[in-house]
């Protein structure tokens, strides 16, 4: 005689299988995001689906700690104001290792190799206008002889302007406005790195006459920002040399710049404000409406405190534009 009777066998889950990672893994924020500012949310679940565990957050890798996670959230958002040059890569990506760690029923993380998990995140930074053009140098020195052809360039001065940012965040205008008319400063426009060259333009050049044996080039590179960027900083650097006697008496004008708005494509001074900044700049005057440089009031022109070639030929300086 047979009898029969239904067995069931329960599987208990048991914890041995990690937590995983669900969802996106990248994120994108920009440059200039306030402190604080979400940029995504991590999320992860227990691999023991039964009776899953909490899980909370770590970054394990956190370059430059532009970021922090909220551990039981998973949200992540910025911890110190963000920059993308100062990033390795130069592609604005920063890689994240975050951490995924189950919490045991005492409320204590659990420690063992099956209970957490990592995985990378990539966050783009999306670059923003803050960077300047630079010099790779404060002061150039060279010599030239008299008789050159027009157009010979100004030898070992190995000039490099750079502006660490991407794209159209990262062009440059030069200018030159000499008062003497002997020279020229290409290219007139540049982005990213540069080298630039000034050639005798208008020779020849007249070592007896005594306002033609040295020229003090004041050369200032500045930069166009957008239209996006001057409604919150209002800076505006355009580049621009010129080019000065060191016996010309104060005031004497330098040159003139003149801002240019690029988005408009328009010269334009109207509400805009010029100053000077930068090693040397108390050498120079610039009228806060018309943009004219000339030479500051000094006792001794050519010598002492003054402008004297003999102490400094060459000056960098910053001009400030600010549209108010
Ligand atoms: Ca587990
Ligand atoms: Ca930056
Ligand atoms: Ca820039
Ligand atoms: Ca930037």
């Amino acid at each position: 005689m047979w009898s029969s009777a239904d067995v069931v066998v329960r599987v208990r889950d048991v914890q041995n299988r990690p937590p995983e990672f669900r969802g996106s893994r990248t994120g994108v924020i920009r440059e200039d995001a306030a402190i604080g500012t979400e940029v995504m949310t991590v999320h992860a679940v227990d691999g023991d689906v039964g009776q899953p565990r909490d899980v909370v957050y770590s970054l394990v890798e956190n370059p430059h700690d532009f970021f922090l996670v909220e551990s039981s959230s998973g949200v992540l958002s910025t911890a110190r104001p963000l920059d993308r040059e100062a990033l390795s890569s130069g592609d604005g990506v920063v890689r994240l290792m975050v951490k995924a760690t189950e919490v045991n029923d005492d409320g204590t993380l659990a420690k063992d190799e099956e209970s957490s998990t990592t995985t990378m995140i990539t966050v783009t930074i999306r670059d923003v206008n803050d960077e300047a053009p630079k010099f790779n140098k404060r002061e150039y020195r060279t010599s030239v002889p008299e008789n050159v052809a027009d157009g010979t360039p100004l030898a070992l001065l190995d000039i490099l302007v750079q502006d660490t940012d991407v794209g159209s965040n990262a062009v440059f205008g030069l200018s030159l406005l000499d008062a003497s008319g002997k020279f020229s400063v290409e290219p007139e426009v540049a982005a990213g790195s540069s080298s630039v060259s000034l050639r005798v333009a208008k020779g020849p050049l007249d070592f007896e006459n005594p306002n033609e044996q040295k020229f003090i080039l004041l050369v200032v590179a500045t930069e166009t920002l957008t239209e996006e960027k001057l409604s919150s900083t209002a800076t505006v650097v355009d580049a621009y040399t010129a080019s000065i006697s060191e016996t010309a008496v104060p005031g004497s004008v330098v040159g003139t710049i003149t801002a240019r708005d690029r988005d408009q494509g328009v010269l334009g001074t109207s509400g805009i404000v010029y100053s000077l900044s930068g090693n040397g700049a108390d050498k120079f005057t610039v009228h806060p409406e018309s943009g004219v440089i000339t030479v500051a009031d000094c006792a001794t022109p050519g010598a002492g405190d003054c402008l004297d070639y003999e102490t400094r030929d060459t000056y960098f300086l910053s001009l400030q534009v600010c549209p108010w």
